[in-house]
């Protein structure tokens, strides 16, 4: 049997939204993106008083959506842009106080969290989008076969950029979510408990995966190539730190923030969203790379690490509590909104100011597209 890992890489997306015509305060939307993560908010929201999510079920062309405004986006990055777009352009909402949880299941870094763990990003990284070499055929001298557009080796920084290799999210924001979000009672089971054990660090900094499940604050890599195995989630490590300028923390691994996160970047350029109301959550189904003495074959297909019912449920119990508190505080805080006081935005700056990675701003520093 396959483990359950296979399906890592699906994203929920829950959306805090008002529909057009909803008189203050709008009524929460919850947005999912594949079945199992969508299902555990079904299955448990309306034991939290935040109302039922299949009470309102609007069908809106090319996806779907539930009362809180739940959106299933389906995997991977094209999959995850056209849903996202299909909700955006819907005239159904008015998205433009929406706050978006993009919440998921994810691979998982041993050295920055453990397999239940539940990770709120500041940075999105499209970590796969460059040239690849099988490791068969590159250069002996190099580390991996992934080479940047324009660059003769790994790692030299890329002068041809898509716009999408980097997306920053609203750092205050994700501190308010993180401070409800660890309010959640986070759920284990002793398969989990058992694999973790194998990362003893013999020589390794693999402490992180023999913790139980936590909320940290780190960020989240996309690629529609599901990969694992040591050498390729190093590589995409090293990537997270050199695009990001080394403030990037690479922690959790699936196949859609970066699509999505480009949606709402076009969106919010056109007024439609306000991407500083975006949260990028992931949870630790299955770890990238194999604990020691185990091949990445087998870490992949043969051994059960166990962690996908637990990232599951752990989506709902760290996510609700993030939602309660929107609802809770959006008089006082969250209607007006929490302005970032980092940059937001993708590696162009097309939604104006100075971002903090890249080669800098293409637009001057205004809004506008490139
Ligand atoms: C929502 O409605 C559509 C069709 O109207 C249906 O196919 C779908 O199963 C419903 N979704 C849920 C979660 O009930
Ligand atoms: C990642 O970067 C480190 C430090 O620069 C380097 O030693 C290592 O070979 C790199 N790993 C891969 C797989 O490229
Ligand atoms: C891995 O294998 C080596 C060599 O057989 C052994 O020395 C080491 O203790 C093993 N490590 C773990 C964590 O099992
Ligand atoms: C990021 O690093 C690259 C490569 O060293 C450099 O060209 C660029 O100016 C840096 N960007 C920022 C914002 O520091
Ligand atoms: C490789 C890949 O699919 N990259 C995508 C990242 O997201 C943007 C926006 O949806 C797409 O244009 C890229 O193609």
């Amino acid at each position: 049997m396959r483990p359950l890992a296979y399906v890592t890489a699906a994203v929920l997306a829950l959306c805090y939204s008002g529909l057009v015509s909803a008189a203050p305060p709008p009524p929460p939307i919850p947005q999912a993106i594949f079945a199992p993560e969508a299902q555990i908010w079904y299955d448990n929201l309306p034991n939290s008083n935040l109302g039922d999510l299949l009470a309102l079920n609007i069908s809106v062309p090319g996806l779907s959506i539930g009362t809180i405004c739940q959106v299933t986006t389906g995997e991977s990055e094209i999959n995850a842009a056209a849903s996202i777009t299909a909700l955006a352009l819907s005239p159904t909402f008015d998205l433009r106080k929406t706050y978006f949880l993009i919440a998921g299941i994810a691979g998982v870094n041993p050295k920055q969290a453990t397999l239940g763990g539940v990770a709120l990003a500041r940075y999105a990284v499209q970590v796969a989008l460059q040239h690849e070499f099988d490791a068969r055929e590159m250069p002996e001298d190099f580390a991996t076969g992934y080479v940047w557009y324009d660059t003769k080796g790994p790692y030299q920084y890329p002068t041809i950029l898509y716009g999408t290799e980097v997306m920053e999210v609203n750092e205050a924001l994700r501190g308010a979510a993180f401070d409800y979000a660890v309010q959640a009672k986070l759920a284990d089971n002793e398969e989990a408990v058992a694999y973790r054990a194998r990362y003893e660090p013999a020589g390794t900094d693999y402490a992180a995966a023999m913790k139980e499940p936590s909320v940290v604050k780190c960020d989240t890599a996309t690629s529609d190539v599901y990969y694992s195995g040591t050498l390729l989630s190093e590589a995409f490590e090293n990537v997270t730190r050199v695009w990001t300028n080394g403030t990037g923390v690479y922690c959790m691994t699936a196949q859609e923030d970066n699509a999505t996160l480009e949606v709402l970047v076009r969106m919010a350029i056109r007024g439609i969203v306000d991407f500083a109301r975006v949260l990028v959550m992931r949870t630790g189904s299955n770890f990238d790379r194999p604990p020691p003495n185990v091949t990445a074959y087998e870490h992949l297909l043969v051994l059960q690490q166990n962690g996908f019912p637990i990232a599951i449920d752990n989506i709902f119990r760290a996510g609700v509590e993030i939602v309660k508190g929107i609802l809770a505080d959006w008089d006082r805080v969250f209607d007006k909104g929490i302005k970032p006081t980092n940059y937001i935005g993708d590696i162009f700056g097309s939604l104006g100011g100075e971002p903090d990675f890249g080669p800098g701003s293409r637009t001057d520093g205004r809004e506008g597209n490139t």
